[in-house]
């Protein structure tokens, strides 16, 4: 843990949200359920205790998340509006990262506020940037700890905050099977329920709801499928062209590397994502082998098995195979250590 971050507690963090009066929440591009959901169940509780709360982000909602966009407004960041309100504001929270970066072209505009920052995170060793730090890296979602922080609050947990949590624990956990989907976890999830969530409905806005483009960029993706390592791992590329063809963006590869993992025997996957001006890559792993320091050697980070990084100045076709020398590299360090 980085010795200058400031960490507080989920007590702690509910006492500086309720302290103050005017809030801008925001979170990293490509925003995804939990940023959002996180965002929006911390936004229905500060406004029903009254607070000017506004949410303002790099990048504006996917379609799937719609359940939560129809609901409320969620900006997208404009430094000719919304520059003055970041300044004006009382306090920033930043939600779901680790890395001021990660918000993108509202950085400069973030740190030049004289607002007071809290960052409420679960990724693993946030850099400092914030004043304080709500940073939890055992819970599955900052949904998580955004319900920890109300609970403690003693903040009545109504349908539309318990949809918000809802939605960020689901899509963090991939529907209740990832690492930290504890029983604590359910135990939460149950009083979700209980305040009114529809799961149903709710899981089939979010991932029976995709557009028959996607689709087909799927198809293009898997069929394309590499293994390397003896079948242990596997790498997922997908170019700008797939995306002109398919009429697809960014937002249409949310979570397709999973399917690497899906496949018999694999230990580690990579997705290779060609963006405009750069390369997204994303990691997966389980059990023995771990990808957040895989994810370091490209100047990324994360989690234990789901971390990512961005290259730059690079071709695809030149990173690719560096990216599966160093998953290898960590599957065979992981999985053929000789028995001492
Ligand atoms: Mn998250």
């Amino acid at each position: 843990m980085n010795g200058s971050v400031r960490i507080i507690d989920t007590a702690e963090a509910g006492h500086l949200l309720w302290a103050a009066k005017d809030i801008v929440l925001t979170t990293h591009a490509n925003p995804d359920g939990d940023a959002l959901g996180s965002q929006f169940a911390l936004y229905q509780a500060l406004r029903s205790a009254d607070k000017q709360v506004r949410i303002i982000n790099c990048d504006a909602p996917p379609e799937n998340m719609m359940l939560l966009s129809e609901r409320i407004q969620f900006e997208t960041y404009d430094a000719d509006a919304h520059d003055t309100i970041l300044n004006g504001a009382d306090l920033i929270v930043v939600l779901d990262l680790n890395d001021i970066r990660r918000i993108d072209r509202m950085e400069a505009a973030v740190r030049a506020s004289g607002a007071a920052k809290l960052v409420i995170d679960h990724h693993l060793e946030p850099m400092p940037f914030a004043d304080q730090y709500c940073s939890v890296p055992e819970a599955s979602s900052t949904a998580e700890i955004i319900f920890d922080i109300l609970d403690a609050k003693g903040c009545m947990v109504t349908e539309a905050i318990a949809t918000g949590i809802y939605v960020g624990i689901v899509t963090d956990t991939g529907s209740f099977r990832f690492d930290r989907t504890t029983a604590r976890l359910h135990r939460i999830v149950a009083r979700l329920l209980e305040a009114g969530v529809d799961p149903v409905t709710t899981h089939r806005l979010i991932y029976d709801n995709y557009p028959v483009n996607r689709m087909r960029l799927l198809g293009r993706i898997l069929s394309g499928i590499q293994q390397y390592c003896d079948g242990r791992v596997s790498l997922l590329i997908v170019t700008a062209e797939m995306f002109a063809d398919t009429g697809t963006g960014v937002e249409d590869v949310e979570n397709v590397v999973n399917n690497g993992l899906a496949i018999r025997g694999v230990e580690a996957a990579a997705l290779i994502t060609e963006m405009e001006g750069a390369i997204k890559i994303s990691f997966r792993s389980r059990a023995r082998v771990g990808v957040d320091n895989v994810a370091r050697q490209f100047d990324g980070g994360g989690h234990r098995y789901a971390a990512g990084a961005t290259a730059l100045n690079i071709a695809v076709e030149d990173l690719a195979p560096r990216v599966a020398a160093a998953l290898c590299e960590a599957v065979r360090a992981a999985c053929d250590a000789p028995d001492t």
